[in-house]
């Protein structure tokens, strides 16, 4: 069978993408561990003040985990509690929020943390943040007339 050169070149081209596509989603989903959410961590959105961990919002230092703390917010129109916390720096956090009344954004600003809080559902983050200074949080999520009033910062401080 003839092939004319630029078909050739063309079909090793598609299959070459094909591989290099499928290796990037292969590394990124086995070895990288990147999942879609689950979706299994739910609650009662109207319970949220009374359910562990979210009646005591802030940082929590946990031991026997692979993460060395807990950093708790709930979201609700339009702040977020608590509305400022002090994190040390190079610790592994893992975020755990949910939200009290509508959809809000979880976002933390010149980071790639970006979460949507949904009523019912629980949203985690785990990171480490490597550098001092102040991370504005906001909700990127438009949830009313005060959502640009909608705030909380992270101070990674030594
Ligand atoms: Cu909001």
């Amino acid at each position: 069978m003839h092939m004319h050169k630029f078909e050739k070149i063309w079909l090793i081209f598609g299959v070459a993408m094909l591989i290099v596509f499928l290796t990037v989603i292969g590394v990124s989903a086995f070895y990288l561990g990147n999942q879609p959410p689950s979706c299994l961590a739910t609650i009662d959105p109207v319970k949220v003040d009374t359910t562990a961990p979210f009646n005591e919002p802030g940082l929590k230092k946990v031991e026997g985990k692979e993460w060395d703390y807990e950093l708790v917010f709930v979201a609700s129109a339009f702040s977020y509690s608590p509305g400022a916390v002090e994190v040390p720096l190079g610790a592994k956090v893992k975020i755990i929020a949910t939200t009290k009344d509508v959809i809000h954004g979880f976002e933390v600003a010149g980071t790639n943390i970006n979460m949507m809080l949904e009523p019912g559902y629980i949203s985690e983050h785990i990171t480490t943040f490597d550098k001092t200074g102040e991370y504005l949080i906001l909700c990127n999520e438009y949830c009313g007339v005060g959502h640009h009033m909608m705030t909380s910062k992270i101070e990674v401080v030594e």
